[in-house]
């Protein structure tokens, strides 16, 4: 892999926005979709949140938001197990199946007690569609339903936007690259940020393609 190249002494001005990725139960330790370490993070992110509304700057939470039939559940195939292989015909389900996650109005589905919500302006569900995933924050997987976090991006005038949350080389990934294709300057967090490499490989993948593509890497620490 190319070297990542990490942005140095940042400072986060009003048309900044901190995209904080379904930071909820399910997704950490103890869930039913657990991102080894994904609790770890919890605590550098508050902080991170805490700075961007001191810079007045924009912090937007992303909720993965399914229902009970939704199709990237395992449970919904008969003879299928969380992990196979998937890909449905028009791409919006895939490349593996998961266990069932985040069911609305669930605990899974809560945001992760310790994350300080009240700092955020903004909560954008996601994943309503049973027969479309919906990783990226901004869109659909097949690419034609928006979640409404580009137009309220655009309504704030933010150029910047930095991704942090769960997971890595899922719905951090892929809000990272649809908000490079709609014009932000995307910065990923890389030390906010876990994984959960299903397939293997697929968090190398995830910081190949974003680093080739002009997303930039950013830790937290490099905020002034
Ligand atoms: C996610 C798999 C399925 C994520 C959501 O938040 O990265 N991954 N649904
Ligand atoms: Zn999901």
């Amino acid at each position: 892999m190319d070297q990542l190249i990490f942005e140095k002494e940042i400072k986060i001005n009003t048309r900044d926005a901190l995209i904080i990725v379904d930071m909820q139960y399910d997704f950490t330790p103890g869930g039913s979709l657990p991102v080894e370490e994904g609790d770890l993070i919890i605590e550098d992110i508050n902080q991170t949140a805490n700075l961007f509304k001191k810079n007045k700057a924009t912090v937007v939470l992303t909720q993965d938001w399914h229902s009970q039939n939704h199709l990237s559940f395992a449970s919904n195939h008969p003879g299928k197990s969380p992990g196979d292989e998937f890909t449905s015909e028009d791409g919006a389900i895939g490349p593996v199946l998961w266990p069932d996650h985040c069911v609305q109005n669930t605990k899974g589905a809560e945001f992760h007690n310790d994350l300080k919500i009240d700092l955020a302006d903004k909560v954008i569900q996601k994943g309503m569609n049973p027969n479309v995933d919906s990783y990226s924050g901004f869109r659909d997987n097949d690419k034609n339903s928006e979640t409404g976090l580009r137009d309220y991006l655009n309504s704030k005038r933010i150029r910047r936007i930095f991704v942090c949350g769960l997971a890595l080389d899922y719905c951090c990934y892929y809000t990272a690259m649809d908000g490079f294709e709609f014009d932000y300057r995307v910065y990923f967090l890389v030390d906010l940020t876990r994984g959960v490499n299903l397939p293997e490989g697929s968090i190398k993948n995830a910081l190949e393609n974003m680093n080739k593509t002009g997303i930039k890497f950013v830790n937290s620490k490099s905020f002034k």
